[in-house]
């Protein structure tokens, strides 16, 4: 099957994109690559030092044989697009060419519209194109779990039953998300769903939890190979920015009181939670909605956990709980469902002693690379 991975050259699409192509699948990247530009207006960098896609690529080839073919540019260009998609045939589409950081999103008006409208318009481009050339090509959109926000009821996967008035119907379940990244995702949901129900066209949106974890058995075969591992105020994410914080003696940065609670899940199973979605299709006019997390935590108890994890290798952890930058609940409710890739047969990898270890091994390996500057949160959601 010809898979076309956009946003192939960050995070979670290079451990998907090399991950499909060794399950046998043909794999095309597209990139704009503005997320290595990003980085450089922001002054940061991966803790691991990430080589050209074009290295990569090329390194991939060697040592495995297999070709990914690679279409740089940005999918708010529709001529851009609508030529890849020709050329490269896809039979279904992941899309995660998105903007993804919620801090980044509120630094300013600026930054809010260029999120939206990267993450809006690009996907928007993509459903039009699919609508145009390839009707019967499914699209795999990375959503996010904070689409739903912390509710005070049980969260379920996409839709939710409703009597009202002596009358029910499943309707799509209620959206608070809590930054005006969240919001672009909620907005591209909607139009994905449009799109589905209007012109049949095929969907699955993977409402994703926060990723944790840097090795997967494809990238760590080679230095070239290495993944990023964001660990700054903007685009780090909760325990990997802890991980990082630990092997440099920082204290961990808890926000407010640290009850937050959030799904996570480990970088191999987000490789695999994709697969499993292209690999049953959802039918024509059909949106599916799955929860792809595997477990929940609340950020105090993973930075407890990785007080304990590092103390047992030597490092001294501490865990200070600042002034939280955003506005969100710290104490609430939270149990959301993710039974539905489960059923697919995902086996997951729970959060274990030895993925902390090894997640400490990698960050006190590229220690020196670590700006401590960096690492404080400087962007709030205060007026
Ligand atoms: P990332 O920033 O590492 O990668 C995104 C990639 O998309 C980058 O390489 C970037 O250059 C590319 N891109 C962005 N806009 C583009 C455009 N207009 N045209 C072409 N390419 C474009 O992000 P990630 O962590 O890999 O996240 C990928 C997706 O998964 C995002 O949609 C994100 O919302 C979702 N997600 C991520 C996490 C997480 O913890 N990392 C959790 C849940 C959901
Ligand atoms: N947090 C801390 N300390 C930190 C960093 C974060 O306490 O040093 C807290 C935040 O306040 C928040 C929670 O941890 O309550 C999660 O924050 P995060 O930065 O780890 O994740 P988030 O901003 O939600 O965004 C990340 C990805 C995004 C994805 C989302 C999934 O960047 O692309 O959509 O996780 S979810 O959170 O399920 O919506």
């Amino acid at each position: 099957m010809k898979v076309l991975v956009i946003g192939g050259d960050g995070y979670c699409g290079w451990a998907t994109a090399l991950y499909l192509n060794k399950r046998g699948y043909e794999v095309g990247i597209l990139d704009n690559l503005v997320r290595r530009h990003w980085d450089n207006e922001l002054c940061v960098e991966t803790l691991t030092p990430i080589a050209p896609i074009q290295h990569r690529l090329k390194r991939w080839n060697e040592l495995t044989g297999k070709n990914i073919d690679l279409f740089i540019g940005d999918i708010t260009n529709y001529e851009f697009l609508s030529k890849t998609l020709r050329q490269f045939e896809p039979e279904a589409i992941v899309h995660f060419g998105e903007q993804r950081s919620a801090p980044f999103s509120m630094i300013d008006r600026e930054h809010a519209v260029m999120t939206q409208v990267n993450n809006v318009v690009g996907t928007l481009n993509i459903l039009y194109a699919m609508k145009e050339d390839f009707p019967d090509c499914h699209l795999v959109k990375l959503g996010t779990m904070g689409e739903y926000g912390t509710p005070n009821i049980d969260i379920e996967e996409g839709y939710i039953t409703i009597e009202h008035n002596g009358r029910k119907d499943t309707l799509p379940y209620p959206k608070q998300p809590g930054s005006m990244y969240h919001l672009s995702k909620v907005h591209d949901s909607h139009n994905i769903h449009f799109a589905c129900r209007i012109w049949g066209l095929r969907a699955t949106d993977l409402n994703q939890g926060v990723v944790y974890g840097v090795l997967t058995d494809e990238t760590a075969m080679d230095d070239l190979l290495v993944n990023r591992l964001d660990y700054d105020g903007v685009f780090g994410t909760a325990l990997n920015r802890f991980c990082v914080q630990a092997a440099v003696g920082h204290p961990l940065t808890v926000y407010g009181k640290g009850g937050q609670t959030r799904g996570f899940l480990d970088i191999r199973d987000t490789v695999r939670c994709v697969e499993l979605a292209i690999a049953t299709p959802a039918a024509p006019g059909e949106f599916r909605v799955f929860n792809q997390f595997t477990e929940l935590f609340s950020v105090g108890d993973l930075a407890r956990m990785v007080e304990k994890a590092g103390s047992e290798i030597g490092l001294k952890v501490e865990v200070k709980n600042l002034e939280n930058p955003r506005i969100e609940k710290e104490e609430h409710y939270f149990n959301a469902k993710n039974t539905n890739l489960l059923d697919l047969g995902l086996e997951p990898h729970y959060l274990s002693n030895s993925l902390l270890d090894s997640l400490l091994n990698v960050a006190v390996k590229y220690k020196t690379r670590v700006d401590e500057s960096q690492i404080l949160p400087k962007v709030t959601w205060k007026r």
